[in-house]
């Protein structure tokens, strides 16, 4: 309690108690799980982003409400919103934007290390949370997950190296490899798949970054892959919406 209220403060962001009393906060979430697991295979989750580290600015100035209602209705099987302003320009602003506009099962894409960053995800719309691995220690993911489950979020663990298996756990409901190294930004499909095997069997399967054609996507999916994050590839179209549907 004391941590979240630190938490906020530093920030100058608003205390948990009125994080509780937004309106999205009070409404159900959408699961991302139940439409992957219904849905036509290989789901893909598709991401907002403006720029990132690795390809500086990919669509500056683009809005949510250009691209993120194309996505919905081209079936996307979840929505990623970046929250992180300083490494890719998002905001909290774009995903209580993202969930005013559409019934789409929306991911906060921020690097959360605290649960009040879970409570704040809710309040501004998310159904769906990431926890990296690469930045987080295993009871730290045991810990974020369980909250997060308790206020009806669902979770995706995004692991990159061999020694991040052990973070999986029961709370986890989807794993997201990166295929991108975040330390040189090379990607390595092979090493991804070689990661999903290792999974427990019963865990969906989501390929990570830098998926940029129908061949990587086919390969990844004859590989036990369940679905797809792919941002850029998208974002970098004129209209990303219709770069999906194709
Ligand atoms: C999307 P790409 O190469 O299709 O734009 O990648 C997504 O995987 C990438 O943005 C990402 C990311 C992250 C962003 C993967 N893990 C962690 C922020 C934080």
């Amino acid at each position: 309690e004391r941590k979240h209220e630190e938490v906020a403060l530093a920030k100058q962001q608003v205390p948990l108690s009125q994080l509780q009393n937004m309106p999205a906060y009070q409404q159900p979430c959408v699961s991302a799980v139940q439409r992957i697991r219904s849905g036509a295979q290989p789901a893909v989750i598709t991401e907002f982003k403006r720029k990132s580290p690795s390809k500086g600015w990919i669509k500056e100035g683009a809005t949510v409400a250009q691209i993120v209602p194309g996505y919905c209705s081209q079936q996307a099987a979840a929505i990623s919103v970046l929250t992180d302003t300083d490494f890719f320009g998002g905001n909290l602003q774009d995903l209580a934007t993202a969930a005013s506009l559409v019934d789409c099962p929306l991911l906060r894409k921020d690097f959360t290390i605290d649960a009040y960053q879970l409570h704040e995800a809710k309040a501004y719309g998310a159904d769906l949370i990431l926890l990296i691995a690469a930045i987080l220690t295993p009871a730290q993911v045991l810990e974020l997950a369980e909250e997060a489950k308790s206020i009806g979020l669902e979770v995706l663990l995004e692991l990159h190296a061999e020694d991040e298996l052990a973070h999986v756990c029961e709370a986890v409901d989807m794993v997201g490899i990166n295929n991108r190294n975040l330390k040189n930004f090379e990607v390595n499909l092979d090493h991804s798949i070689r990661m999903a095997n290792a999974l427990p069997a019963h865990k969906l399967r989501i390929a990570e970054s830098g998926i940029h054609s129908a061949e990587a996507a086919v390969y990844l999916k004859q590989h036990g892959f369940d679905g797809f994050l792919i941002g850029e590839y998208f974002m970098k179209q004129a209209d990303p919406a219709i770069a999906f549907a194709e």
